[in-house]
């Protein structure tokens, strides 16, 4: 059994919890699976691992160069705010989670195993369960059970002295979660990626569902000739507004004038005090050069997907054939940024923080106890991905105003459940819309009915897909396996 355990950790630790390895590890299986011969195999691996190492030096690179900037504002103007963002989630989980519940989380391998195995299981049965993705993505997986850990301890704190229980209420609510979630992005992916054959495994699983079905209902394309319904980059700029049509160009405009001003607003000193800049560098070219980055990672960022996102998909046929009939791999959702338009990304981002922003002085004056600051990974990587989902359906104004909705509720969310659940005062909270609106209504439900309101979240996760299944039995698994045939499917009725 030691030696199991031993081998499960190894793998755990270097492969699962490391997206570029087992993204190869899938490719590797996959194409020996298909039966392609040795080089072809090695071949397509390495490519895989580049890939998507290419992909985390964009995704990084965002995230060191405006992470700070962001958090610099709490610093600038001295407030006592927690940061909603992945890590600073993390961070407060570790710091204070044993002096609120008297123990830590030590059995982070073994509950990745379990709801591994739940998520193979459901996927396996996808006959009966109607689940069909993978969950790829190890490092967010990890930073989703630290705080599943708190919400769940908190609700139903008689399970603290029951290992196992805990082990098993986690295994079930994170598989299922993990299972169902990635599910329902899988027709919002196929319908921007034209069939690419893969899906979101990540933290606004839910967010991207639910806003892609509001922008259909509340912005959709019925009126072509108005201008807002349609994709952003079939707009039309008149004269020198044209450039815009660039999206190198347009994001490069749009954050010099809106993150610009936010370095400008921290001040030069400031900026010097804590590193940032030297002494004696030109306030303005390094504003320039620290916005126009976004452009640049951005770039890195989607070749990392070309890169990656063809051989991950090809090898994985072979997966489907033998193993996970129907199934298609779960990933990050930055690798949505290789597909769709690039400007409905950067106008996701800034209306998202718009919303945040709003969100945040409305905190401020309304004397919450919990005051929050913004973190960059929620404001751009949710609302980045939402918009370019959103835009798909409703254009130009779903763009402006489900980002911007959707900032408001990471906000007033991640206030309201990390406020209740005493994770404010350790200074973070993941803050990603699963877990600022989904999570809070799951804890809220535990805590008021415990097991029966674990039971309920239970019934109602595994009911999801079915009803899914049931209003296109025909294209269902066929938007999976056959793409272009599911669009002639259609196109018929
Ligand atoms: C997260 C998180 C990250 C980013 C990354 C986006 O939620 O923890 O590091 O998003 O996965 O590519």
């Amino acid at each position: 059994m030691d030696i199991l355990i031993t081998i499960w950790e190894y793998f755990a630790n270097n492969i699962l919890q490391k997206p570029e390895f087992m993204i190869g590890f899938i490719v590797m299986i996959g194409y020996i699976l298909l039966g392609k011969p040795w080089y072809e195999t090695l071949g397509g691996t390495l490519k895989a691992i580049v890939g998507y190492l290419i992909l985390m030096v964009g995704s990084i690179g965002l995230t060191s160069n405006f992470r700070p900037v962001l958090v610099g504002l709490k610093d600038r103007f001295q407030m006592d705010a927690m940061v909603i963002d992945p890590y600073f989630g993390q961070n407060a989980v570790t710091a204070g989670v044993e002096e609120v519940f008297g123990k830590g989380f030590g059995d982070v391998m073994i509950l990745l195993l379990l709801a591994f195995i739940v998520n193979i299981i459901l996927v396996r049965f996808s006959k009966y369960t109607k689940m069909r993705a993978l969950f790829t993505t190890g490092h967010i997986q990890v930073q989703q059970a630290a705080t599943a850990y708190w919400l769940i301890l908190f609700a139903l704190p008689m399970l603290s002295d029951n290992r196992l229980g805990l082990l098993i209420v986690m295994a079930l609510l994170l598989g299922a979660y993990w299972s169902v979630g990635a599910n329902v992005t899988v027709k919002p992916c196929q319908e921007i990626t034209d069939g690419a054959g893969f899906c979101i495994a990540h933290q606004q699983m839910f967010g991207i569902a639910i806003n892609y079905w509001l922008a259909g209902k509340l912005f959709g394309k019925k009126n072509k000739k108005q201008d807002e319904n349609k994709d952003i980059d079939d707009i039309e700029m008149p004269g020198w507004m044209a450039m815009f049509n660039d999206n190198m160009v347009s994001a490069s405009i749009l954050m010099l004038a809106f993150f610009g001003a936010i370095l400008y607003i921290l001040g030069e000193d400031y900026l010097i005090q804590g590193g940032f800049m030297k002494q004696g560098d030109s306030m303005l070219f390094y504003v320039i050069e620290t916005c126009l980055y976004f452009a640049v990672n951005l770039a890195i960022l989607q070749l990392g997907v070309r890169t990656f996102v063809a051989e991950l998909t090809n090898s994985f046929q072979g997966i489907a054939n033998k193993l996970l009939p129907g199934a298609i791999p779960g990933v990050d959702c930055a690798v949505i940024f290789g597909f769709g338009s690039q400007n409905a990304v950067t106008l996701g981002f800034i209306a998202g923080f718009f919303g945040q922003m709003i969100a945040i002085a409305a905190l401020v004056l309304l004397q919450s106890p919990v005051l929050v600051i913004a973190g960059f990974v929620p404001v751009f990587f949710d609302n980045g991905s939402i918009g370019l989902f959103v835009n798909k359906r409703g254009g130009l104004k779903a763009t402006l105003i489900l980002p911007f909705i959707s900032g408001i509720c990471q906000v007033f969310g991640s206030a309201i459940i990390a406020g209740w659940v005493g994770m404010a005062a350790y200074g973070g909270y993941l803050g990603m819309w699963d877990w600022a609106i989904i999570w809070p209504i799951f804890t809220v439900a535990m805590e008021y009915l415990s097991y029966i309101g674990v039971a309920i979240i239970l019934i109602a996760m595994i009911v999801i897909p079915q009803l899914e299944y049931r209003k296109d039995k025909e294209g269902y698994f066929l938007i999976t396996e056959d793409y272009e045939a599911y669009k002639e499917l259609k196109a018929t009725k």
